[in-house]
């Protein structure tokens, strides 16, 4: 097999952690499948899904033999990130590093002086990715390539951005078989195969732990419905794939667009099932019926609180009463709702927090995920933990220590860039998040819900998998 010209791979948090349920990565796959379009050898490892261990991933690597090797980064990527970096050149590796994703546009050189890397990238990245491999491998000038971040005579040079694509019906649709990514599945999904779809890119509103905006910007654009349809069609009959994620920051934010993505979709006669994120705000009724009558089956709401002087302070827009009632509707209408919940926003005390509790108990949610705010650089909620000295360390993503995150919507350990605030340090809102699980999901109603309202042997047995796991987290014997 020739040599590759770029592997793209998202990397773990952990090493070694082993399979988890979940999505296909669609920034890994929009670079690579637009590298493919342009005449290059690329391919993407997902060793997130597959959390591999490094001598795993050091072994694909020798055996793909690329060029390039590309890293997608998270912040809370970076502990594993330094150490693939500082393996691959210890091993000698003599191909080129680049990396890229939400945590290069937030902080754009820095961490290439913490890195042992050549390059990196910021922003939308599909055109400029490939305007480098080009350059890169015909050994050419890089000064005029949008987005790149590199080193030249020892310093670290970032050029300037490259305007957004305006028409996203030019981008290819995410090729799945230029990975090993035939297996994803969501652990409440009803389908043995699911995939993750984008059908715009941009969030207008202003939540200030949001990082969204620091890739995509406050404008919104879209792709056209029949677009979107053809991609699930070539989904569909490419993978046999019947089941959707619509990973939209607010898949219902324009009315007309949504009406007509359901006509197309119910044109099509494509028969699947779709999850997708909304706002509490922007959803209605007749929008919601027609949605589920065409495969919808779960909402995703950002809830964030049940105090309204938090929901104030993260500029979140939304009250206590929209969300009761619209959480309460879309119930009514046979769809589950997934609720995203936070802890330690700015002005949480305890008493707050135990709001934000009750009012999960309240609502007739079928499924939770929360977690500890975390400062990541570049938004708003880090600039006014700064000021406020709410972080212990400004830089508390270099620090080359575990970086907390969710294991499956369940808090695992605390995160370095949580909000110190008075009277609810981090360890208490971690240990907050985890009772805030524990007694969400260990009641009647959440199990009804879970197994017998929406019954799915599929559910019944991932869920039956995960429980060991889950319990071990939630009783806190894993993890801290
Ligand atoms: C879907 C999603 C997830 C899914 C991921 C599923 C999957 N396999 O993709 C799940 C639910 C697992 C998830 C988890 C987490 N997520 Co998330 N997630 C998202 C979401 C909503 C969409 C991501 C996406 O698909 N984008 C579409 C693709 C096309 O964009 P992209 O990946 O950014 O890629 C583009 C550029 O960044 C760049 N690029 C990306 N990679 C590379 C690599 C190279 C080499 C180059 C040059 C360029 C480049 O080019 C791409 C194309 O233009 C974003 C918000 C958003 N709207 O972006 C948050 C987001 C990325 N998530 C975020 C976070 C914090 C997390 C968690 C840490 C949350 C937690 N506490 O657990 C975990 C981490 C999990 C993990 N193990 O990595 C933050 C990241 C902030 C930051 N600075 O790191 C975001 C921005 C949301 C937010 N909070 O503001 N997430
Ligand atoms: S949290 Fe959701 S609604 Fe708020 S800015 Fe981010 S993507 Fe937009």
């Amino acid at each position: 097999m020739s040599p590759l010209d770029i592997l793209i791979v998202h990397l773990p948090i952990d090493y070694g952690s082993g399979r988890a349920y979940g999505l296909p990565p669609l920034g890994g796959l929009y670079l690579a499948t637009t590298l493919r379009d342009a005449g290059f050898r690329a391919r993407i490892l997902d060793a997130s899904i597959k959390g591999l261990s490094l001598p795993e991933i050091e072994g694909r690597v020798k055996d793909l033999a690329p060029h390039l090797l590309a890293f997608s980064v998270l912040t809370p990527h970076l502990r594993s990130l330094k150490t693939a970096i500082d393996h691959f050149n210890t091993l000698g590796w003599r191909g080129r590093i680049i990396c890229g994703g939400p945590h290069f546009n937030d902080t754009q050189g820095e961490t290439l002086d913490v890195l042992d890397i050549d390059f990196a990238m910021h922003g939308e990245s599909e055109l400029s990715l490939a305007a480098f491999v080009s350059a890169f491998l015909r050994n050419e000038d890089m000064s005029g390539i949008p987005n790149l971040i590199r080193r030249v005579d020892g310093k670290v040079v970032v050029n300037p951005p490259g305007a957004f694509m305006d028409d996203l019906d030019k981008l290819p649709f995410p090729d799945l078989s230029l990975g090993e990514t035939q297996d994803y599945e969501m652990i409440h999904g009803r389908e043995s195969r699911a995939m993750s779809i984008m059908c715009s890119r941009g969030c207008p509103y202003l939540c200030t732990f949001c990082d969204v905006y620091s890739v995509w910007g406050r404008k919104v654009r879209t792709r056209s419905p029949r677009n979107v349809v053809d991609e699930m069609r070539f989904h569909h009959d490419r993978f046999g794939i019947r089941e959707f994620f619509f990973r939209d920051s607010v898949f219902t934010l324009n009315y007309k667009w949504v009406d007509a993505f359901l006509d197309e979709l119910e044109q099509s006669g494509l028969r699947v099932t779709w999850h997708c994120n909304a706002r509490v705000d922007r959803v209605t009724e007749p929008m919601l019926k027609r949605m589920k009558s065409l495969g919808l089956v779960c909402v995703s709401f950002g809830i964030e609180a049940g105090n309204e002087e938090i929901l104030k302070n993260v500029k979140k827009g939304i009250n206590i009463a929209t969300i009761e009632r619209m959480v309460a509707l879309t119930d009514r209408l046979g769809l589950q709702v997934n609720g995203y919940f936070m802890v330690g926003n700015p002005g949480e005390t305890p008493d707050s927090a135990r709001q934000t509790l009750d009012l999960a108990l309240r609502l007739p949610a079928t499924f939770i995920d929360v977690g500890p705010t975390v400062a990541y650089p570049g938004t708003e909620v880090y600039r006014s933990a700064v000021e406020g000295g709410y972080l212990d360390d400004r830089k508390w993503y270099l620090r080359d220590e575990s970086m907390g995150h969710a294991l499956a919507g369940v808090i695992r350990a605390g995160n370095p860039g949580q909000l110190n605030l008075p009277g609810f340090p981090p360890e208490e809102q971690v240990a907050f998040c985890r009772q805030f699980v524990r007694r969400f999901y260990l009641r009647p109603q959440t199990v009804y819900r879970i197994f017998f309202k929406h019954f799915s042997w599929r559910v019944m047995w991932r869920a039956l998998k995960f429980l060991p796991g889950f319990l071990r987290v939630v009783l806190g014997k894993a993890g801290l």
